[in-house]
């Protein structure tokens, strides 16, 4: 097979950048290692930046999301004994909208089936080459056992931390960091009316917990745990309660107890890898960084990735112009490192962890926040996002 952009992994990154080059008028294909069902029923982010919210918008794939989608102007951030609200509208000029991640994919796979374009589920031995050659490709057999060729101008790897096309650049040009954080999230959904109506992130001596929703009718929860946390002691009952418990449940609140509908352990980590382009590779998304979730960044910096990369390869496969493809690398990086920090900070800052001191000192920034515009402004800022080319 012969197509213009080869796409490894069929997550919101991929099926995005597919069908944003669709809408210019350039074919790819798609080739993911689960099965389409697999990909549709993951649970991961929930909250969409005003910018990723334009870029789906530009992608068409905006309908579902405007009517049902929960626009928030702000985050609640709480400590024991205080409650504060921090208006994005207000001090950052946007809002985010909480809208499952889940349901972008859904929403996306639908007009990836619509317009008809080639997409490979259940692939396996799935390896990219000719990076450096006058032609890419990705070798790979099919869910059927065959094994098949797609030749390409160019290959995106948006598969994900454990993906092969950043493995496939040469060691000796790529530099990584990563932070592994010695603490884990409990993530929970559950059939319940959220009891808030914006986020919120509590510090506790327990222990960081977040409340988080999908709907009007559906809640999700994260708890502070260890990294190495045995999910089976934690039946629902202790996770109301210690939900209840680091939530601030008294006098003035109640947190709304129901049906749990899944439990997992998610671990806690920051990487970046660079370049994000090595010749006829590029990499977006997970691919190439990854932040621990308490920014909820992941899913936004794969959109902003996409949305840059788009315009690199308008330029590069219609006019001929290799520039934008020349400094994706660089720009994606730079607001990939800025969201890095904030996710770290956040992390940081909410997380309980080391001695007694580091938990007066995040104490201490908290109340900065709710005495400080300019300290609220910054998180503001950063929570709403930046413009995509930041
Ligand atoms: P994805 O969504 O991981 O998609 C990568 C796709 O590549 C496929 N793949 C392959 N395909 C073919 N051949 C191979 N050899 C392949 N290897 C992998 C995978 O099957 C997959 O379909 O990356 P993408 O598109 O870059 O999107 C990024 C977001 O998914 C991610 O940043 C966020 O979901 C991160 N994240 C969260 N972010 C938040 O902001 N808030 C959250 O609550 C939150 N929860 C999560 C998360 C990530 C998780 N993972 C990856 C462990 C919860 C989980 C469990
Ligand atoms: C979520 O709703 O899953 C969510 C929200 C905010 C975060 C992380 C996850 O920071």
């Amino acid at each position: 097979m012969r197509t213009q952009v080869a796409i490894i992994g069929a997550g919101p990154a991929g099926l995005l950048l597919s069908q944003l080059l669709d809408l210019e008028g350039i074919d790819s294909v798609l080739i993911e290692r689960q099965s389409a069902q697999h990909v549709a029923s993951r649970i991961r982010a929930g909250i969409l930046e005003a910018s990723t919210v334009e870029v789906l918008r530009q992608a068409g794939v905006a309908d579902r999301m405007a009517a049902e989608g929960l626009q928030h102007r702000g985050i609640h951030l709480q400590w024991p004994d205080e409650r504060i609200h921090i208006d994005f509208t207000e001090l950052a000029g946007r809002s985010v909208w909480v809208y499952g991640q889940t349901e972008v994919t859904r929403d996306l796979m639908a007009a990836r089936e619509r317009a008809g374009q080639a997409a490979f589920y259940e692939a396996s031995e799935v390896v990219p080459g000719g990076a450096e050659d006058e032609c890419a490709y990705v070798s790979f057999v099919d869910g059927e056992g065959n094994s098949r060729r797609v030749d390409a101008d160019v290959v995106v790897g948006c598969d994900g931390y454990h993906g092969p096309t950043r493995q496939a650049f040469p060691t000796a040009r790529r530099q990584t960091w990563e932070r592994n954080y010695p603490f884990a999230w409990l993530g929970v959904l559950a059939d319940v009316p959220p009891s808030t109506d914006d986020l919120i992130y509590a510090w506790h001596p327990q222990g960081f917990a977040l409340h988080s929703m999908r709907s009007q009718e559906v809640s999700r929860f994260y708890l502070q745990v260890s990294p190495d946390e045995d999910i089976a002691e934690w039946d629902d009952d202790t996770i109301w309660q210690e939900l209840a418990t680091r939530l601030g449940e008294g006098r003035d609140w109640t947190l709304n107890t129901g049906p749990i509908r899944e439990k997992s352990v998610l671990p806690m980590r920051s990487f970046v890898s660079s370049p994000m382009r090595h010749g006829r590779f590029f990499l977006a998304g997970d691919a190439a960084h990854i932040v621990p979730p308490t920014g909820a960044k992941g899913l936004n910096l794969a959109v902003a990735d996409v949305a840059l990369l788009r315009d690199a390869l308008v330029a590069w496969l219609h006019k001929g112009d290799e520039e934008p493809a020349n400094t994706y690398s660089d720009t994606a990086l730079r607001r990939v490192w800025r969201a890095t920090h904030f996710s770290w900070w956040m992390t940081t800052t909410l997380h309980r962890h080391g001695d007694e001191f580091d938990a007066q000192l995040q104490l201490s920034q908290l109340r900065r926040l709710a005495t400080s515009d300019a300290a609220a402004t910054e998180l503001a800022q950063n929570y709403a996002g930046l413009p995509i080319g930041y």
